[in-house]
């Protein structure tokens, strides 16, 4: 497979204005019937010929201007149909066959639990007709889907129904039109027994909006978290941003496979069943939390992506990045903003910073790809959001919502680029971005030596911030970026921010400072006494920060920080510190001593000083053993894994009673919501239960049995089961395992969670019960969701996956190959932890390294050869 550049991008030469469809549904006969309105580009030159996609597809009719064509007319290979000679304007109509039941790729048109649906974006829609698949071609649609009245009796298509109505041997049709041009890859279809829950919206200028939710009948109970967060994005982005819906009519499908999360789809968002589906007995607040971010980020779409779409996939952050950074504002607004905050930024530093570090790091903006579905990534995701994140800091919010308006008006209905975007805030804002653009071009991530002085005499304080970014693949030397570090100095004697003072200029109490050179030096001048520096507030640039904080100025940043985040942070870091002695300490055989700072933070922690309970939660928990992992040079699991449950299980020892009485303090029997203070008791409960079952408390565990016994609900549930199944107490865990798969044996989403809790436990006997677990009947290779929850969960236990005999490697290799045949974008986004190899002892770099030479040998898909090749490279 070659590689496309983003220098070759070159202009379609012909536009798609108009696109009908005809389907007749049949599970392993579909015919797509086509007829395409195409004109000529006007700067294209005459003799340019018609290229159109297609793949997987059996071509069965021809026609130019209703005249057939013969194979001497076109060339068709397994990816392209070619047109040498067509006129300026002509109807290109196509009849094609395709075979839903076997695509189990999940890409095109397939069927999933007998219900036909689509998945076009990114390049599906060729495996649907011949087409110019490809982003810059727009045009408005109109679908006919037939299918058998008994089996689909719901037919669903973009836009607004027009016409129905009954069809000869027990079939009927459903024509439906978008009068909104739009990309093939926005295109979507859903057949199938559905049933529907059915709501209204009056949007801000008054016009009548109906929202149905449609889903299986077993399902009509766990949708009206979903339609509601609907509503709330739906306000949210009409008084934040003054995006209006733009159809009579916006509908959400749930379906069991799915390789993402869900798909914006003009009109007709198709969901995993996982990200739209909640009820109290079978979801946790995780899940409630996650349906509503992702409604509201599929919504935020319809102007972030739809209106206004990307020009080529190289763009395709312009959609991704500002619609995640418009979603994390939503949930934030909604929510508690400082848990969202923290949350985002833990899971971004974690799993953002290790894709930065290894062999597939790429910009924001990619300027080569050999397959584009690997490149829906958190890079173009999460970090494209801190760009935006970065840009609203930058400008303010009143300058970045004036830009936000440009770019929607100016851009409406086009297929733009990052420029256009960026180039709109510099236009609103007078603002100079030229250096700021680097955030796209350049991967890895900048890391920040920061050093500080107090110069008693002159009452200032220095400080000097370096900056450097690694080199990344195919980037040996990276430029200085523009970071805006937001900070404040906070004086030891009085525990307050104190007032920053630059070059004679007043900068209040919390001030952004700007980092564009290499090496820069800011003087702080009148500062009235020693200060510790709050750096990098509220995470204000995605860059690792290094400043030689000691134990005293953490602990004294963990209470007096004004920041929020930064006092959250403070407690991360000096847990780290403490971490980081145990780990030396595990390696080197040294009896492990816990440091006593850590317990009194803790102790201090837990006493009062913090009243938002789920920002205490927050606080309360430890790294996770993947953020302590990537702070080290060499991945030492063992050690990781000893010393943070020595830490976990310290601190329970030296503050059991103050535990106790935290569970006792926020135990509820009120109904279940889904509230912020609900989900606050329950997390800050929760954490508390944990320490005490690391330790096998008698009191503990007692409780941890209750609560799994209350069935309260699936919060609740889950992290008892999971505490109970992840101890020791086998005698006390399988019986509530067994009962709790019986239980919901029915329910595939709750099995799921069924299949994760038991592979992630830290006991050495898990590879086993993969293997024994891939047999059972509620999984399915073929079903990502199952996938992910089993062997996705288990690549992520990493005393078990990176167990030494190098059986974890394998069994993922093993997986990786039948998925490749299978389902080649899931197999590609499974292989991420090997080819992280390079962070390992030698031993297991070796073990990673055969498994990776193992899939190479393998007839590849371009999307797994993909990643292989940038791994082993
Ligand atoms: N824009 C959607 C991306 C997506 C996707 C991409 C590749 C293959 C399958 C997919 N399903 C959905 C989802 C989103 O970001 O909103
Ligand atoms: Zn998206």
């Amino acid at each position: 497979p070659q590689p496309v550049y983003l220098s070759d991008y070159q202009p379609p030469n012909y536009q798609v204005t108009h696109t009908e469809l005809t389907f007749d549904l049949d599970p392993t006969a579909t015919r797509v019937k086509a007829r395409l309105m195409i004109e000529r580009h006007s700067e294209a030159s005459d003799d340019a010929p018609l290229v159109l996609n297609g793949e997987h597809l059996t071509l069965l009719k021809l026609a130019l201007d209703g005249s057939p064509l013969t194979e001497a007319d076109y060339r068709l290979n397994d990816e392209t149909l070619r047109i040498e000679d067509v006129p300026a304007a002509f109807i290109l109509e196509s009849e094609v066959e395709i075979a839903p039941s076997s695509n189990t790729a999940l890409e095109g048109l397939y069927q999933s639990n007998g219900m036909y649906c689509t998945q076009c974006e990114a390049e599906g829609f060729r495996r649907i007709t011949y087409y110019p698949d490809r982003p810059d071609v727009m045009a408005t649609f109109k679908v006919t889907v037939i299918g058998n009245a008994t089996s689909e009796p719901v037919l669903l298509a973009n836009g607004n129904p027009v016409a129905q109505g009954a069809l000869e041997n027990g079939r009927h049709f459903v024509t439906w039109e978008d009068p909104h041009p739009k990309p093939c890859y926005l295109f979507a279809l859903v057949a199938g027994d559905l049933h529907k829950v059915e709501d209204r919206f009056t949007t801000m200028s008054g016009r009548q909006v109906a929202l149905q939710l449609w889903v299986e009948q077993e399902n009509l109970d766990k949708t009206e978290h979903a339609m509601a967060s609907l509503k709330r994005a739906m306000v949210w982005d009409e008084q934040t941003y003054g995006r209006e819906y733009d159809l009579d009519l916006f509908m959400i499908v749930a379906v069991n496979d799915f390789n993402m999360g869900a798909m914006e789809n003009k009109g007709l968002n198709i969901f995993n069943s996982a990200a739209v589906l909640t009820h109290s007995n079978t979801a946790t607040d995780a899940a409630f939390q996650n349906v509503e971010g992702i409604v509201a980020h599929e919504y935020f779409h319809n102007w972030s992506g739809n209106r206004v779409t990307c020009r080529d996939w190289f763009q395709l952050s312009l959609k991704e990045g500002f619609t995640v950074f418009r979603d994390q504002c939503f949930s934030a607004d909604t929510n508690s903003a400082p848990v969202k905050r923290i949350q985002d930024v833990s899971f971004f530093r974690t799993a953002q910073f290790a894709e930065d570090a290894g062999p597939t790091a790429h910009p924001i903006r990619p300027d080569h790809f050999i397959e584009i579905t690997n490149f829906y990534t958190l890079t173009i995701y999460e970090k494209g959001a801190e760009v935006v994140r970065m840009l609203r800091n930058l400008l303010g919010w009143e300058d970045f919502r004036r830009g936000s308006d440009l770019y929607f008006e100016r851009f409406d209905g086009q297929a733009v680029t990052i420029e256009d975007f960026v180039g709109c805030m510099a236009e609103v804002s007078g603002a100079d971005l030229e250096q700021f653009m680097r955030w796209y071009s350049q991967a890895g991530t900048p890391e920040i030596d920061a050093r500080g002085e107090y110069d008693y005499a002159h009452a200032e304080y220095h400080l000097t911030l370096r900056q450097r970014t690694p080199a990344t693949p195919g980037q040996p030397d990276k430029l200085p970026l523009h970071i805006p570090v937001r900070m404040g100095l906070v004086g030891t004697k009085s525990g307050k921010d104190l007032p920053l003072t630059m070059n004679g200029e007043t900068l209040g109490k919390d001030a952004v400072i700007h980092l564009r050179e290499y090496e820069q030096t800011f003087i702080f001048t009148d500062v009235a006494e020693a200060p510790v520096p709050s750096l990098l507030r509220d995470f204000s640039a995605p860059v690792k920060l290094h400043f030689p904080y000691s134990r005293e100025d953490l602990a004294f940043l963990l209470t007096h920080d004004s920041d929020g985040f930064n006092r959250w942070d403070a407690g991360q870091r000096l847990a780290m510190l403490a971490l980081d002695d145990l780990i030396a300490a595990h390696r080197n055989g040294v009896e492990k001593v816990m440091d006593s700072r850590v317990v009194e933070a803790f102790r201090t922690l837990l006493t009062g000083q913090v009243s938002d309970k789920a920002v205490l939660a927050e606080m309360l928990t430890l790294p996770s053993e993947a953020y302590i992992a990537e702070q080290q040079p060499i991945i030492d699991v063992d050690a990781i894994h000893a010393a943070r449950e020595f830490v976990r299980q310290s601190l329970a020892m030296a503050l059991r009673d103050e535990f106790i009485a935290i569970y006792n303090d926020n135990v509820s029997d009120e109904p279940y919501a889904p509230t912020p203070e609900q989900i606050a008791q329950r997390s800050l409960k929760n954490v508390a239960l944990a320490y005490l079952m690391s330790i096998e408390d008698e009191q503990g565990l007692a409780l941890c049995e209750a609560q799994f016994a209350a069935d309260h609900n699936m919060t609740d549930v889950r992290h008892a089961l999971t505490l109970l199944v992840h101890s020791d107490r086998d005698d006390l865990a399988s019986p509530a395992l067994k009962a709790f798969g019986q239980k919901w044996a029915h329910d595939p989403l709750v099995m799921d969670q069924w299949f994760t809790i038991q592979v992630t436990r830290p006991q050495l006997d898990v590879l086993e019960r993969v293997e024994y677990l891939m047999q059972h009947p509620a999984f399915s290779i073929k079903n990502p969701n199952k996938v992910r929850a089993l062997v996705g969960a288990f690549a992520q236990n990493r005393v078990n996956f990176h167990r030494l005999d190098g059986k974890g490697y394998a069994l993922l290799a093993d997986v990786v190959i039948e998925l490749n045949r299978l389902n080649p974008e899931i197999a590609a986004r499974l292989i991420t932890p090997l080819t992280r190899w390079q962070r390992f002892d030698e031993e297991r770099q070796q073990l990673m390294r055969e498994q990776l030479e193992r899939i190479k040998r393998e007839p590849l898909s371009s999307n797994v050869f993909e990643v292989v090749e940038k791994a082993l490279a």
